[in-house]
């Protein structure tokens, strides 16, 4: 892999979700700030409110790198609370889609949908989060069809553990983060993992066609992952993209601080753990996206060493892969 580049030394972005809009890489951070609020395992330190889009001429190592400032407001979201945490756009009919997630008034996190006619928006936010959804890190895969699917899911702060067929059949007080290395409504350690969601959106993008699927991540016999296998299973930061016939699914192992990389033939899955993609970096959060430009692959994702590891303010950064 080549040296890293810092996309955006003025101000502290994470998360990058990377496309090629309109002949431009262009990008989709968080946009972490300092709140003064403790760090916590739930991730209350992750106060953000706004999002920027950025846009890269050329080159994303070499070319000049653009703001084009606020894109979405939090307090323009009537249903949001708090945390507005990772996002990612996909172009739809014309128009492009912003999908983000916030906590909402009662402090669960949804996901919801913002428009624009531009990809550097501004974008116009629905009234109402998707109905159905939850979790965290909304990522937007168009598939070779047109049809674009919603991959999504985090653990612990992200509270994927409270759900179980996309029902949530525990509450917030019963949420313990973490207990001996788990949060104490995961799995037992040599259970199934959780595993990240998928779900086709309706062809206007504004819902879920169908009820969302575990895109389950298998080892190589085809046996589930456990919930024990900390280096290998899924905790959050999903990233789907497609090589040829190939679907490749990219996440972040959370607590052990990795990017792995699963593969499958199929958009359902199941996905067969391949490879760590990427080793710790400063900083408790793993985050990225992985966007091509002539023909090259590059990993668009953060650390915190610029903040001098204050891991809720984090750098954007991109390197070839
Ligand atoms: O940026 C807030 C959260 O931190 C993201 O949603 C997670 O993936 C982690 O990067």
């Amino acid at each position: 892999m080549s040296e890293a580049r810092y996309l955006w030394p003025e101000d502290y972005m994470a998360d990058p979700s990377a496309h090629v809009f309109n002949g431009k890489i262009t990008i989709y951070p968080s946009h972490d700030r300092e709140s003064g609020i403790p760090e916590r395992d739930n991730g209350d330190h992750f106060d953000m409110k706004d999002y920027h889009a950025f846009t890269i001429d050329g080159d994303p190592m070499t070319g000049k790198v653009t703001d084009h400032g606020v894109v979405l407001d939090i307090a323009d979201v009537p249903w949001a609370g708090r945390q507005l945490w990772d996002n990612d756009v996909a172009e739809i009919g014309g128009r492009y889609h912003l999908y983000f997630c916030a906590k909402d008034r009662s402090d669960v996190f949804r996901i919801g949908v913002a428009t624009s006619d531009s990809p550097t928006g501004p974008f116009k936010p629905e009234p109402e989060p998707i109905p159905g959804s939850y979790s965290i890190d909304p990522c937007a895969f168009k598939d070779d069809d047109g049809s674009v699917y919603l991959v999504f899911g985090g653990l612990w702060g992200g509270q994927l553990q409270r759900y179980r067929d996309n029902k949530a059949v525990h509450s917030a007080e019963e949420d313990t983060l973490p207990v001996d290395g788990r949060a104490a409504l995961e799995p037992q350690p040599d259970e199934a993992a959780l595993c990240p969601k998928i779900a086709r959106l309706t062809a206007d993008g504004f819902a879920f066609a169908e009820a969302p699927r575990d895109l389950v991540i298998v080892d190589g016999d085809g046996v589930p992952l456990r919930a024990g296998d900390h280096s290998r299973r899924f905790f959050e930061a999903s990233w789907l993209h497609k090589e040829g016939d190939t679907y490749v699914f990219t996440y972040s192992t959370g607590d052990t601080h990795l990017l792995c990389r699963a593969t499958s033939k199929s958009l359902y899955g199941p996905y067969t753990f391949q490879s760590e993609i990427l080793g710790p970096q400063v900083g408790w959060t793993t985050h990225h996206s992985i966007a091509f430009w002539n023909g090259r692959r590059y990993l668009f994702h953060h650390d915190s060493a610029p903040s001098g590891g204050r891991t809720w303010l984090r750098s954007m950064k991109v390197k070839e892969l």
